[in-house]
Formats: structure tokens, C-alpha cells, sequence
């Protein structure tokens, strides 16, 4: 039984890889080192049903570190929910099988997680319920190690001792290892044990790669009374797979297809599993995709797609590396400071000291601790540093937003957040990891100052700015994909000044087509559209235009947007004055921005009546997908912008 335990988790673990190819990203060095205490809880330890997955007696099995949901996602295939090759569909759009979990989309998923520290507190309100409701299930929560920075995770802690959760046994994945390295050089994490034992907790320690020790600790946790169980799971990330073990770069990384066929030959799997029938699954599932979202997309005698034409070319490249470049500038001045989450590459918030050694010392590794950490920049801020912290964009503004709301702009204090990875297209992380309410949430707080830039070079340029130029607290939200680059270091850029851009004639290079102006020194030109857009979104907005001269002989008023607050008034009501439709696009919920224009003008009290359109997410979460296809999915991109424009003016 034990020896089938070990083949089964092995063969997971292949299967596991497979399903990361498939996707093309996701994480496999979480996913594997918990692999064989998943398979020992869902095949043997835990009481499920996968004919009637929502038995009331059941046990719960609750993935607190969501970003492991492959590994929650090949358990529940292997106890029989659903076919293993389905796991194919991993991270593609409109999937059940989302980058990270959610229990309204697949049978078996007990909560939706992926913001680390809060799937704890759910287990714990589930194990509560189940006391009140007298029930004898039990309540296993996986956590990764990295989480117990949070400070949430604390809280959830104390309240399961003290109300004595006998029911709970919370699984530690303790493989060392976080996003930026070891978790004791991150955020010191130990001893995990005695602190967990001191918070009230029977601790119990375990090889997690030993099946035997497995099993047998899950039969003491069962037994213990009167207290909550913490298993420390000693792992190796990305156990099983030689290049893989131990190496934090193959945290959030899938194997590509060489990768993956010397993995399955280390796991002694090349054989057992046949690869070709999953990816012709994925590949069958994204034609279909691909299909209908074509058949979604408005249609033009001509096609304007991004670098589709020999004309017209745009360079692409991430808003974050202006972000990036700013810092490695401005790091040189002493008083700058930088606080790292946890997902400093990705955000790059590295740059600060990439190249710069002696600046290690004003990074302040605070782990994965958003909200500690803006209140942190706020002290420091208030003893004359600059502080700068950045993450994603939903963790820098919402999971911190009493924080930022109180301690920092309550205080007018100097911190500069990098809301990174802002909108729809960061991809296939999904909904928890899309931010699309921060203008909405950001915007809305006195003393600060919030900047949406469309491109790297306006990133680069107005983080700086911000830093040496404003005080108190200021917000710039930039993005994980690479977008068209629409201007230079010698466009007009002022804060709290929109300009706007003009499409002139079609030109080799997509930005050389454009003519861009100062918002306060344009001239009408009789534009019948105005189209107020910022962020990335905004070259769709430009590229809209140009669809709109080319197929219509329409001319359009584009207002990048680029400071939300303070708002350039004038340059809206100028432009709701001289032009018959206004339209807002956003990469964001619907409203955020487009209400806020609309409010400007409305309060104008203007003597004529003007057309008025919102572009935007409409009132819903994000999904999976590829940054590209999820513009389309989501009706943001140029085509369905120039649509809107067209049928509005004929209303
Ligand atoms: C609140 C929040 N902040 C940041 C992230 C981004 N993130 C995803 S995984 C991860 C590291 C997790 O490390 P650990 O808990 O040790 O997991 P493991 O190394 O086992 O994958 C981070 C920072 C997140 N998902 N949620």
C-alpha cells in the first residue's frame, strides 16, 4: 500500500510537469515539494468523496498557498474527480483549472486562494463551523513557508488556539525556499516550531519525502485534543527533478518541452505517462479558443493587430523596466530606500541594486508582508528616507489599504508605491493576481498622488519625478507585459497634465504616426471623437484611432490620462466641449477611470449635450489566459474600442 503511495506521488509529480508544459508557466518547485504529503492526505489520509464532492462530512483540504494549486489540481484528478488529461487545460482561459484555485469553477476546491495568508483564516473559520455544527471532519490546511510572513497568518494561529481547533492541522511546506531566496535570509523564520508551539499549537516535525513518516504524523495530528496541530513538513523545492531541487529560480517557472522530457527521465516516468496525448488536449482545447475569440473580435477591411502589418511597427517592452531603470538612476541618493516583497525580479525593484552592491544595505527585505511593510516605509518616511515599495498591484493597494489609507496618507507621508503588474494582462496568474480596482481604491484617498503611464519611458520618467519631486504619498501603477512604447524623453509629460495625441498618417514606426501636444496648449481640430484612456491601454486607444481614420475618415482626440490625480479638468471639459462622442477605455473595472471623467463633466455643466461610452472590465474578476488574448476576451483591445466608437455615433 505504502510502496503504491510512493509510485503514486511520483508519478504525480510527472504528471504535475506535464500539465506546467501545457500551460507554459505556473510553479513547479512548490508543486513538487509538496507532492507526497498531497498524495498521502488526498489518497489515503483524508475522508473524500469525488462521487459526491460535496459530502458534509467530508474533510477539508484547504491550499493556503494557492500558487501550488497544480499539485491540489493532479490530487484531485489521481482520487477520481475528474480525468488526469484535463489537467491539460491548466492556466488556459475560460478553464476550470485556473493559475490559482477557485471553487466556483471546479468540484473539489474547497475556497479560492492565491493571495498568500488567508486560506489559513478560511480553514479556520471552516473548522469553527464545523465545531458549532458539531461535526467530527477535520480541517488540513497547506501553507508554504515563505507565507508565514504574513502577519495574517499569526492571527489565524492565535485565534485556532484559542479556540482550541483540535479539528485543524495546518501542513507547513518547509522547504526553505521563497521567491527571492532562502526564507531566513527573506524574513527569519525561525524557529518556526517553537513559535508555533508557544501560540498555543502541538508541533510535530516530518521528512516530507518520507511516506512512512507521512502517514504516521497525520495519524498523531488526528489524535491530538484540545489543540490545533502545526506539521512542519521538511521538503526540498522541486524535489524529484535534479535542476529543479533546490534552486529558487524554478519557483515560478514551467518546463519547456526538453526540460520537461529530461524531468519524466529522471522521475523514471518517459515511458508511463504519454506526454503527446496532453499537449493535443491543450493544443485541441486552445484552437477552440483561438476560434471563438476571433469570431468575438470586430471585424475591418483591414487587419491593425499589433506588428501585423509592414508598416506601422511598434517596440514593445514591459512598463516595469522603466520602473526598474528609474530606480538603478535614482538609487545613488542616500536618502532612497527600497523595501522587497518577495517578488522583487518580477516587479523589479532589483534594479535598485543590481550593479550596485554597496546599495544592498537600503534594500530592506521585508519578506511577504505588505501590510507591515507600507506601514514600515511610512516610519521611515517620516524620519526624511524615500521610501519605495512595490509588489503586485492588488497586494500594493488592497491588501495594504488601511495602511496606506491611515498611516500613510492620513500622515501625508513620503512613500512611493510601485503598483506593479497592474490589469487583465498579467496573464495567466488569473484573477487574484490581476489588480483592476486600484484607480478605484488608490484614487479616491486625500494627500495622494496617483500616476498611470502608458508606457516604459513615461514609467521611467514619472517615477522619478515622483520620488524627488512630490511629497507625501504617491502611487504609480505600471505592467508585467510588454506594450507598444508610444513616447519619448522628449514628449511633453507634466504631472497632473494630460496631453493629447493625434493620429496623422501612417508611418513605418507605430509612434512616428502619432503627433502628441500638451493637452493645455491643443488646438481643436474638429475632431468629431474623443477616446481618454492611460496605462497600456492607452496605445490600444491610439491604435483605435488609426483604425477609425483608416476605415472611417474619422478623426480622434486621444487624451493619455497618464495623472489620475490630481486630474487635468480643463483638458476634459475642453475636449467633452469641442467633440460630439467622449469615450474612456480602461484596463481596469469599468468606472475607475471613466467615472471620473464623466463626474468632470458633468459638474461643467456644459450648455450642449454630449455622447458618453465606458470601455472596461465589467464588474467581474479576471481569468487565466494570455496577456493578448485576454485584452480580446475582455473587449479592451483598439478593434473593439473603434466598434464602440462607430456604433455610438450612430446612435
Ligand atoms: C499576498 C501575496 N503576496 C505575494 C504573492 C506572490 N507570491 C506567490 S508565491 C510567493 C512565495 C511563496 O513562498 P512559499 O510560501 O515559501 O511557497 P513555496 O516556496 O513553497 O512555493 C509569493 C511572494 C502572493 N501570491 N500573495
Amino acid at each position: 500500500m505504502e510502496k503504491q503511495l510512493i509510485a503514486k506521488a511520483n508519478l504525480m509529480r510527472g504528471y504535475n510537469l506535464v500539465a506546467l508544459n501545457c500551460a507554459g508557466s505556473g510553479h513547479s518547485g512548490g508543486t513538487l515539494s509538496i507532492m507526497d504529503v498531497a498524495a498521502a492526505l488526498y489518497l489515503q489520509v483524508a475522508k473524500i468523496d469525488p462521487k459526491n464532492p460535496d459530502w458534509e462530512n467530508r474533510d477539508r483540504i484547504v491550499w493556503s498557498a494557492g500558487h501550488k494549486c497544480p499539485a491540489l489540481y493532479i490530487s484531485l484528478a489521481m482520487s477520481g474527480f475528474f480525468p488526469i488529461e484535463e489537467t491539460a487545460l491548466l492556466r488556459k482561459i475560460d478553464s476550470k483549472f485556473q493559475g490559482h484555485p477557485h471553487w466556483l469553477k471546479l468540484k473539489g476546491v474547497e475556497v479560492s486562494t492565491g493571495s498568500l495568508g488567508q486560506g489559513f483564516g478560511l480553514a479556520v473559520g471552516m473548522a469553527l463551523a464545523a465545531k458549532l455544527n458539531k461535526q467530527k471532519h477535520k480541517v488540513y490546511v497547506i501553507t508554504g513557508d515563505g507565507e508565514w510572513d504574513e502577519g495574517s497568518m499569526w492571527e489565524s494561529a492565535m485565534e485556532a488556539a484559542n479556540f482550541k481547533l483540535d479539528n485543524l492541522i495546518v501542513c507547513i511546506d518547509r522547504n526553505g525556499l521563497q521567491i527571492d531566496g532562502e526564507t531566513e535570509k527573506v524574513m527569519k523564520l525561525d524557529s518556526l516550531a517553537e513559535k508555533l508551539k508557544s501560540f498555543g499549537f502541538r508541533v510535530y516535525s516530518a521528512n516530507g519525502h518520507k511516506m512512512t513518516g507521512i502517514l504516521q504524523v497525520f495519524k498523531k495530528a488526528k489524535a491530538v485534543k484540545g489543540k490545533p496541530t502545526a506539521i512542519i513538513f521538511k521538503t526540498i523545492k522541486g524535489k524529484g527533478v535534479s535542476f529543479m531541487e533546490n534552486a529558487a529560480a524554478w519557483h515560478g517557472k514551467a518546463p519547456n518541452d526538453e526540460e520537461l522530457a529530461r524531468a519524466l527521465k529522471e522521475l523514471g516516468l518517459e515511458k508511463k505517462i504519454d506526454v503527446k496525448a496532453f499537449k493535443a488536449k491543450a493544443a485541441g482545447y486552445q484552437k477552440k479558443m483561438d476560434k471563438l475569440i476571433n469570431k468575438m473580435m470586430p471585424k475591418f477591411n483591414h487587419n491593425y493587430w499589433w506588428n501585423s502589418q509592414e508598416k506601422m511597427k511598434a517596440m514593445m517592452e514591459p512598463t516595469r523596466f522603466g520602473f526598474g531603470r528609474a530606480l538603478a538612476k535614482s538609487g545613488a541618493d542616500e536618502r532612497v530606500v527600497c523595501l522587497g516583497l518577495d517578488i522583487s525580479e518580477s516587479v523589479q525593484i532589483s534594479k535598485f541594486y543590481d550593479g550596485f552592491p554597496e546599495r544592498k544595505q537600503r534594500f530592506l527585505s521585508m519578506g511577504i508582508a505588505e501590510q507591515s511593510a507600507t506601514a514600515a516605509a511610512g516610519g521611515l518616511a517620516r524620519e526624511g528616507k524615500l521610501p519605495v515599495l512595490s509588489t503586485y498591484g492588488v497586494f500594493c493597494s488592497q491588501r495594504n489599504a488601511d495602511q496606506m489609507r491611515t498611516s500613510i496618507c492620513y500622515g501625508n507621508l513620503n512613500v512611493l508605491f510601485g503598483g506593479a503588474h497592474g490589469g487583465i494582462s498579467v496573464g495567466p496568474d488569473g484573477a487574484t493576481h490581476q489588480a483592476l480596482e486600484e484607480i478605484s481604491v488608490v484614487g479616491i484617498l486625500p494627500n495622494m498622488t496617483l500616476v498611470v503611464p502608458a508606457d516604459s519611458v513615461e514609467t521611467e520618467r514619472l517615477t522619478e519625478y515622483l520620488l524627488f519631486k512630490v511629497k507625501g504619498p504617491k502611487y504609480i501603477r505600471f505592467a508585467r507585459e510588454a506594450t507598444a512604447i508610444v513616447s519619448s524623453k522628449n514628449t511633453p509629460l507634466l504631472l497632473g497634465k494630460a496631453n493629447v495625441i493625434r493620429f496623422r498618417r501612417e508611418a513605418e514606426i507605430f509612434m512616428e504616426a502619432f503627433e502628441t501636444i500638451l493637452g493645455e496648449k491643443y488646438k481643436s481640430e474638429k475632431e468629431r471623437v474623443t477616446i481618454v484612456s492611460c496605462g497600456p491601454e492607452l496605445a490600444e486607444a491610439m491604435r483605435a484611432a488609426w483604425i477609425l481614420k483608416q476605415e472611417y475618415g474619422l478623426e480622434t482626440r486621444v487624451i493619455n490620462l497618464h495623472t489620475i490625480k490630481p486630474l487635468d479638468k480643463e483638458t476634459i471639459i475642453k475636449a467633452a466641449k469641442e467633440t460630439k462622442l467622449v469615450v474612456t477605455a480602461e484596463e481596469h473595472q469599468k468606472g475607475g477611470l471613466g467615472n471620473l471623467v464623466a463626474g468632470v463633466i458633468m459638474e461643467a455643466n456644459l450648455s450642449k449635450a454630449i455622447k458618453f461610452k465606458m470601455i472596461g472590465i465589467e464588474d467581474r474578476f479576471g481569468e487565466s489566459g494570455n496577456s493578448w488574448e485576454l485584452m480580446k476576451w475582455f473587449g479592451l483591445s483598439a478593434e473593439f474600442i473603434a466598434q464602440k466608437v462607430v456604433k455610438s455615433l450612430k446612435e
